[in-house]
């Protein structure tokens, strides 16, 4: 919840703000620029200044909510180091750990005490003079619409997508446990501004390229699966990615779609990494199983349904190892019936 003193401190902050610089994330997401791209029309309204410095580029797919007013400058140290060390005020969106701000990090936390965060993750070594955190919202973006509601703001067409797209995206089109009534009553208000949900879903989820549909279809026909029929496995190796050109695909929708296989608990991507002999593995899992713990025993991270690992060693090879974990982890949390 957003409490009155969220509220006010936020009025505090933006209340004749000049010169404003939005700061989120690496590789940002849908949350992460649609909370950007809205409060900076927000603010811009309001008569600022505002510029947007990340540090990796805006995906192809989510240029559609990008402002042409406010064009995101990539961190380049010689440029932006000066800026942040000046700037009077900074709004990190979407994430409030250094860790996660790559090259930025050092110049962000010399700029600390300039600086305001606003996210809905937990906060972890937070070094932000200013803070509002809010762990029950379903996305940065559905925080950014409820702080400017009291300012009687009416968003562009733009800046109503921009903020739709950080709450869909973050609550997976509004099917994660994330998804609260509130999350509706913002997609309510934004849907009464004219933001079309199947435009937006259209723009985000029905792109994909002749390469990625192929790899997925490979990748599919060769799913193996545990005695139990609890953990699915894919492998995608050099001559497969070569063959069809998917160097550069995304295959976090590959587990997607086996996470979706009734009975499955935990799903297994090996991809071949450029080069050999390193392999990239991404885990995903249902409910209480804890893929991260199994991803940090091989020197991997993430989050507790959905992690990654990078192993050296030959592609069935790292299939077979991590899968005996896997096994085992699926089966010492739901035994199968019957003992087989
Ligand atoms: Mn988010």
């Amino acid at each position: 919840m957003i409490r009155p003193a969220d509220h006010e401190l936020f009025r505090r902050r933006i209340e004749g703000a000049g010169d404003v610089v939005l700061v989120t994330h690496i590789n940002p997401d849908g949350d992460a620029l649609g909370s950007q791209f809205g409060l900076a029309a927000f603010l811009l309204e309001r008569g600022a200044r505002v510029r947007i410095v990340n540090h990796d580029p805006t995906p192809e797919l989510l240029s559609f909510i990008a402002d042409p007013v406010v064009p995101v400058e990539l961190y380049d140290s010689t440029t932006h180091d000066a800026l942040l060390a000046s700037v009077p005020t900074i709004v990190l969106l979407d994430n409030s750990a250094p860790d996660r701000l790559g090259r930025m990090e050092r110049p962000m936390v010399a700029a600390a005490e300039r600086t305001l965060c606003i996210d809905h993750h937990p906060m972890r070594d937070a070094p932000w003079a200013e803070t509002i955190v809010d762990v029950g919202s379903c996305a940065t973006a559905a925080m950014v619409w409820e702080l400017t509601r009291p300012f009687d703001w009416t968003p562009s067409a733009r800046a109503a997508d921009a903020i739709y797209v950080g709450l869909a995206t973050d609550t997976g089109f509004f099917r994660y446990n994330s998804t609260s009534s509130r999350a509706h009553r913002v997609a309510a208000d934004l849907l009464a501004l004219g933001v079309r949900p199947a435009r937006i879903f259209r723009q985000i989820y029905e792109r994909n390229s002749v390469a990625f549909t192929r790899l997925l279809g490979h990748a599919l026909a060769g799913l193996r699966l545990n005695d139990a029929a609890t953990v699915a496995s894919v492998l995608i190796d050099r001559e497969l990615l070569e063959r069809l050109d998917a160097e550069h695909e995304d295959t976090t929708e590959i587990t997607t779609t086996l996470l979706a296989l009734d009975g499955v608990r935990i799903v297994l991507l090996f991809r071949e990494l450029a080069g050999g002999g390193r392999v990239k593995v991404s885990l995903r899992s249902k409910g209480e199983i804890d893929v991260h713990a199994l991803a940090t025993e091989f020197g991997g991270g993430g989050h507790r349904n959905a992690s990654g690992i990078v192993m050296e060693g030959a592609l069935d090879e790292v299939a077979r190892i991590v899968g005996a974990r896997a096994d085992a982890l699926a089966a010492a949390h739901d035994p199968p019936a019957g003992g087989r």
